[in-house]
């Protein structure tokens, strides 16, 4: 291996691997002191000073000359043209991903059960959807379109009432095809506001904003850092990490389709991480050329290069056993299993955001258009959480109706229980429904 190879190479037959891989992973979301004081005073100014805080805070960092928040409001005719302002075929595509992805989370609806016991007492769930939801969309060069779709169309799925779209205009700048795509997932309302101010405006409300009960979507530092703070108040979806990818791969894949997928993760952010595994030294050698050579054609060449340098790897594994090992070690958000068989190895895979199978499976078609959500654990959190969907949208309420018979029986044990807990109204409030069957 050279020097100043664009990409590490571990083996995982060394011994210190397993520390190897810990300092690879570790990666620390950055929880600044002085974010924390601007984010918690922003929001006290909305809480205290609701449109009028949002005027000013748009002033002063989107650099608008807005006067009256107004003129923060975009009336849903403007969603409408921003149809007719992208091109046909961007339209075209985004329709294509929206149908796909709203058939897929069709299939998650939760519906309400019940069943009745043997005492005639019937038992349940009743699913209600959240009456509305608050969708943060980012401006400037981390907002995608894509996402708008993904994170809207679950919640109209559910059957939210009301998605409330934030979108911050920095300098007036709008993109239409995030507009388009609000349109097409049935985004409700939308207004320009962004940052800190827009998640406490959608979690708080003012005269103008109606409070949400739940703030969705991806955001900077300031977004992150304030929606941990409204969480409570709200419901939040997960606080998302950079993207990554793991490839598994037997060797058999073009070394190019593995490289550009590696690459596909890369270009999103310096801090984004990209890993090949597998037990083919040669392959890997194929697949470090291709990366050098494919870099440079990319838009974002510098992005991915340094996400590559700084935090990408080739690993050479001792068999494609070893290679799910760590995969399950490293619960990556996205696994590509780009081996003959796949679905060999898919039930030894347990932790992963979302599993992309066969050699033509390309993350990136998971990440606009396959159906599946693309907000996804990350981090080595799918060890324990699961991709964005309609359930994330959806309450559960349980359901008790009980007969006579039901609170007689029921009512015997609850009065023991009680009296242990010296709550005598408890005992005697289910003692008065025993029936007395002398
Ligand atoms: N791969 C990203 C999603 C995305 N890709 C949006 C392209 N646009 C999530 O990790
Ligand atoms: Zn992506």
């Amino acid at each position: 291996m050279t020097q100043n190879a664009l990409v590490r190479r571990l083996n995982a037959q060394d011994t210190d691997f397993a520390s190897q891989l810990d300092q690879l992973l570790s990666w620390e979301s950055v929880s600044d002191d002085e974010v924390n004081q601007r984010v918690l005073d922003i929001i006290d100014q909305v809480r205290q000073r609701g449109d009028a805080a949002l005027v000013d805070y748009t002033r002063q960092f989107d650099a608008l000359e807005v006067q009256d928040f107004s003129e923060l409001i975009l009336p849903r005719e403007r969603l409408e043209l921003a149809l007719t302002q992208i091109q046909p075929e961007q339209r075209h595509a985004l329709e294509i991903a929206a149908e796909r992805v709203r058939s897929y989370h069709e299939h998650q609806r939760q519906e309400s059960w019940r069943y009745t016991e043997a005492d005639g007492t019937v038992l349940g769930q009743q699913v209600t959807p959240l009456d509305r939801a608050g969708l943060y969309v980012p401006g400037g060069k981390a907002t995608y379109p894509s996402s708008v779709l993904m994170n809207a169309i679950p919640a109209k799925v559910a059957g939210v009432r009301e998605v409330v779209m934030v979108v911050p205009t920095p300098r007036g700048e709008i993109n239409e095809m995030v507009l388009a795509a609000a349109a097409i997932a049935g985004v409700d309302r939308v207004f320009t506001i962004g940052g800190a101010q827009a998640v406490a405006a959608l979690a708080y409300g003012t005269e103008s904003v109606p409070a949400v009960d739940k703030v969705v979507g991806p955001g900077n530092i300031y977004v992150a850092t304030a929606k941990r703070h409204v969480f409570g108040k709200v419901g939040i979806d997960m606080i998302a990490g950079p993207s990554e990818i793991l490839v598994i791969c037997d060797g058999q894949t073009d070394p190019d389709w593995i490289a550009m997928d590696l690459l596909s993760q890369a270009e999103h952010d310096e801090d984004a991480q990209s890993i090949l595994l597998s037990p083919d030294a040669q392959f890997l050698d194929k697949v470090a050329a291709s990366l050098e050579r494919l870099l440079p054609s990319l838009e974002r060449e510098d992005i991915a290069r340094v996400s590559m340098t700084e935090r990408g790897a080739l690993i050479l594994v001792r068999d494609l056993e070893q290679a799910v090992e760590v995969a399950n070690r490293i619960a990556p958000e996205h696994l590509e299993l780009s081996v003959a068989n796949p679905d060999a190895m898919l039930p030894k895979i347990r932790h992963a955001g979302a599993i992309f199978m066969g050699r033509y499976t390309a993350e990136a078609l998971g990440d606009y258009c396959a159906g599946p959500n693309h907000v996804l654990p990350t981090s080595g959190t799918a060890r324990f959480s699961s991709p964005l969907g309609v359930y994330d949208f959806q309450k559960r309420s349980s359901i008790i109706y009980c007969t006579p018979q039901g609170a007689s029986e029921l009512g015997k044990v609850a009065s023991v229980l009680a009296r242990g807990e010296s709550l005598t109204a408890h005992a005697r409030s289910a003692e008065l429904r025993i029936i007395n069957d002398k």
